[in-house]
């Protein structure tokens, strides 16, 4: 064929005409000028800021793909084993800036445009967020593709495309959270690469029938036939070739319609079934931590129409280098984020038995050393299932494997050992880990399946580890041994969220350290060579007045966005994360409150030495999460109040900031004085924010629970704020709620003062909030009657710190210094050593 000799023609002139990295303004004012005559189709003088940036995402693009390529050519060549990185979200935020960044060519760019007459910020500014995320578990997916590109590991993301991301956050006057949707395609999307010859067919539905020939396979037939279509994205290393990928599937109908049907006139029943195909993958569900999922069959679809892809599409590449199955995982590594996607584990026993005619022990020896597993959350109620009746009716022949991981008569068998012969008669104990649990209807316990289908599992920061460890997951420790139960402490890419966000602190960081920031930005730990900056008093100046800068930055956002005016002169307080009873945004909320009251009862003389404080919330609320839904209505109409009052409004300020994203993130992060992570010890698995505020030089108060206590140990417990009951107190303090309650009033007066103010209707009509009051006033299980008293003390801490200005700004300093530890480069290398056992590829030149 063809292919046999290559190139085709002569070699120097391919060789000659292959296009190369700009290299320098002239190549670039080119290449997007080109764009907008081709790529755009337009009239090259006829652009505004949409068209500049269209054109230099198109440019960029072109840089992107020739590392691209070659990354992949030389992954092709060398056959190294390689990780997947399955995850249903990707919060990835915007491209051009960190496109530009790891390529080394954002001074080139930024020349490049303004020559053009354009100005970078506004073109990177007009870039849609990619939100395929909720929260955390999303955007710590989008740090680890930057990571592992970056230290030259060969992974891959997989995910799902969805034509809707989280939706848009709009909030009504009335102060209620309102959806829309987010067709963040719309404007097209050109870090995209469409592989039409990438596809596979999915089934869903239909009849698994056992063959009765004594090798446990089955034929598995009918039902719904679902096309998913390949969508690269491209992942750039910092400063190095690698440019990995990131594989989203779309859902498509196999057949565009159904002819009979339209033949006999029937026109919407022709495309009934096209419909239904494109439906999978059309809109990200908006729930964390919270089973408004359960029984949802379109999401049950999502889950198997995206494992089963990325599987089919994994194992096509294994087969391409000719080896024999079993040794599938020497080239072969798949990190499951989160349960999600689980289902991967009966799908590879199935292709494995049904397909490959392997045994059932051969096949779970295999499967077994394929998979990983990371736990985000020990919450009981996000512990995902999913029905039997609904497993077995989707996906009838994984429901069958299901069972068969499961011996007969409910014991767990794994593999080669007998749960009998350790726990002869323990029943207790074998419903308590079964995969299914009893109830109307049964259900699969998803993460019992991801824990025995998986080599390691691991936690996402010390304590929670040891709490999976000890809770959840105690019994399977007793069984399988403590050893394939490990711990990642999550991390950050600096790279966003320093340099890209904070590009003054940046640019001083490396003016002191006398370093290029690619040293520093690769080697986090260099941020302690700031330490001894901190009794500088020059530098000191330096470094608050950028951080005052990012708060005019911040406060300039404000201004245009929402057209507010926002004083600058005072401390920026922040919490910004998902809405939920356990994050306790209601505590910071009745604070605020609290304080308001105190400002109001103090003399004029008095409130005089207060130190001005403007408190900033952000974050979305699951659409169908009542309470936390009251909780964002409760701020908006507690500002409302509060920032119109004469007596209070130049010492308290409070805003929600609408519509939460990556995008506004990066902007309100920098502007921190002081952060609040204050989740009930135990309930946050780790956090990433925390990190984020701390390595721009914000201070952290919080609650000892999740990645606070690490960073806490890295930068010293007098850096930081810390408050509340400790975790091993939590459990006993519920039981005490519900068995020995003490009213509020005699329990926590200040906190009850607090809440009949709010419900006698000082923000307006009180008995809207009576649900959101009860929580607390009843079982109380976040436990703020509790934690109330010692968290008003820590802000008056806060206060007291912030009066002694160079104090507080050596403390920042010292936070910054000592975030090495948090790099998303030092997690994946973690998991690239200690687990996936995957090494870096040095990328060759085509
Ligand atoms: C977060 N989890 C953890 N979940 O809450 C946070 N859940 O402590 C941790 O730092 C972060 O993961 C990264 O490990 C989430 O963000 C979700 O968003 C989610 C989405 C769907 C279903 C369940």
């Amino acid at each position: 064929s063809g292919r046999d000799k290559w190139p085709r023609g002569e070699e120097k002139v391919w060789k000659e005409s292959m296009r190369t990295l700009d290299k320098d303004v002239n190549d670039v004012t080119k290449s997007m000028v080109t764009h907008v005559q081709t790529s755009l189709a337009r009239q090259p003088y006829n652009i505004d800021n949409l068209g500049a940036y269209q054109a230099a995402a198109h440019s960029a693009r072109d840089n992107l793909l020739i590392n691209w390529n070659d990354t992949q050519m030389t992954y092709t060549r060398k056959a190294p084993k390689r990780a997947y990185y399955l995850s249903l979200e990707f919060l990835m935020g915007r491209t051009l800036d960190n496109a530009l960044l790891n390529l080394g060519l954002k001074d080139q760019y930024k020349d490049g445009v303004k020559k053009l007459g354009f100005s970078i910020e506004d073109i990177l500014d007009q870039e849609r967020d990619a939100a395929l995320g909720n929260g955390g578990l999303g955007r710590l997916a989008a740090c680890y593709l930057d990571s592992s590109a970056s230290q030259e590991l060969p992974v891959w993301g997989y995910g799902l495309r969805y034509k809707y991301g989280i939706f848009q956050q709009l909030i009504s006057p009335a102060g209620d959270q309102l959806e829309a949707p987010d067709p963040w395609l719309d404007n097209q999307n050109p870090w995209e690469l469409p592989r039409l010859d990438v596809t596979y067919e999915v089934r869903f539905y239909g009849h698994a029938d056992r063959l009765d020939d004594g090798t446990g396979r089955a034929i598995w037939q009918g039902g719904q036939e679902v096309l998913a279509q390949a969508y690269d994205v491209m992942i750039p290393g910092y400063g190095t070739q690698t440019t990995n990928n990131l594989r989203l599937w779309e859902s498509k109908p196999k057949r565009g319609f159904d002819l009979n049907s339209f033949n006999a006139g029937n026109y919407e029943g022709a495309v009934e079934s096209s419909n239904s195909a494109a439906a999978i993958t059309s809109v990200l569900y908006p729930n964390d931590h919270t089973n408004f999922t359960v029984g949802k069959e379109l999401r049950l679809k999502q889950q198997y129409f995206w494992t089963a892809a990325s599987l089919a599409d994994i194992l096509r590449r294994f087969k391409n280098l000719g080896k024999p199955m079993n040794e599938l995982p020497d080239y072969v590594a798949i990190q499951l984020n989160d349960t999600h996607p689980t289902l991967a584990i009966p799908e590879l026993m199935r292709i494995l038995i049904d397909e490959e005619d392997l045994r059932w022990d051969h096949a779970w020896s295999i499967v077994t050393n394929v998979f990983f597993y990371t736990n985000h959350t020990v919450l009981p109620e996000a512990l995902e299932k999913w029905p039997v009746p609904m497993i077995e009716h989707v996906l009838p022949r994984h429901m069958q494997i299901i069972y068969d991981i499961r011996t007969t008569d409910d014991a767990i068998s794994l593999a080669d050992s007998s749960f009998k012969k350790k726990y002869p008669g323990d029943r207790d104990r074998l419903a308590r880990m079964s995969l299914i649990e009893e109830g109307m209807p049964k259900q699969v316990r998803m993460a019992h399946l991801a824990v025995i289908g998986s080599r390691k599992v691991n936690g996402v920061a010390e304590l929670h580890s040891d709490l999976v460890r000890t809770t959840i997951l105690k019994d399977f420790v007793d069984f399988e041994g403590v050893s394939k139960f490990g711990n990642v402490t999550n991390g950050i890419t600096p790279r966003r969220w320093l340099d890209q966000c904070n590009p003054e602190l940046s640019a001083l960081i490396s003016k002191t350290l006398k370093l290029d920031k690619s040293v520093w930005l690769k080697d986090l730990f260099k941020l302690e060579g700031l330490l001894p900056f901190a009794e500088d008093a020059a530098f000191r100046k330096e470094w608050a007045a950028i951080k005052q800068r990012n708060k005019e930055r911040l406060a300039n956002y404000v201004q245009t966005t929402l057209g507010l005016t926002i004083r600058t002169d005072a401390m920026f307080d922040v919490q910004i994360k998902r809405i939920h009873e356990y994050k306790r945004q209601t505590l910071n909320i009745l604070g605020v409150i609290h304080r308001y009251f105190t400002l109001k009862n103090m003399s004029a003389v008095e409130r005089k030495k207060v130190n001005p404080r403007v408190v900033f919330f952000a974050g979305k609320a699951a659409p169908a999460y009542f309470i936390a839904k009251l909780t964002i209505r409760l701020i908006v109409n507690v500002a409302r109040v509060i920032n119109a009052d004469p007596d209070t409004k130049d010492y308290l300020q409070l805003y929600f900031l609408p519509d939460y994203s990556v995008s506004l993130a990066e902007v309100l992060i920098p502007a921190s004085d002081i952060s609040q992570h204050i989740s009930t010890a135990g309930t946050e698995a780790s956090g990433t924010s925390n990190m984020k505020f701390c390595l721009n030089g914000g201070l952290l108060l919080g609650t000892v629970d999740g990645a606070n206590i690490e960073i806490a140990e890295e930068v010293g417990e007098s850096n930081v704020f810390f408050f509340g009951h400790l975790t091993p107190a939590v459990e006993d303090l519920r039981y005490q709620h519900l068995y020995h309650p003490v009213p509020i009033e005699q329990k926590c007066p200040a906190l009850a003062h607090v809440i009949n103010q709010v419900s006698a209707g000082v923000f307006g009509d009180g008995g809207v909030y009576e649900p959101l009051l009860n929580t607390i006033r009843q079982s109380d299980y976040y436990l703020l009657t509790d934690d109330f008293d010692s968290y008003i003390a820590a802000l008056a801490m806060v206060d007291e710190a912030y009066l002694d200005k160079d104090e507080w700004v050596k403390k920042s300093i010292r936070t910054t210094a000592k975030m090495g530890k948090f790099s998303s480069d030092r997690a994946i290398v973690e998991y690239a050593e200690s687990y996936w056992n995957i090494e870096p590829v040095t990328i060759q030149k085509s």
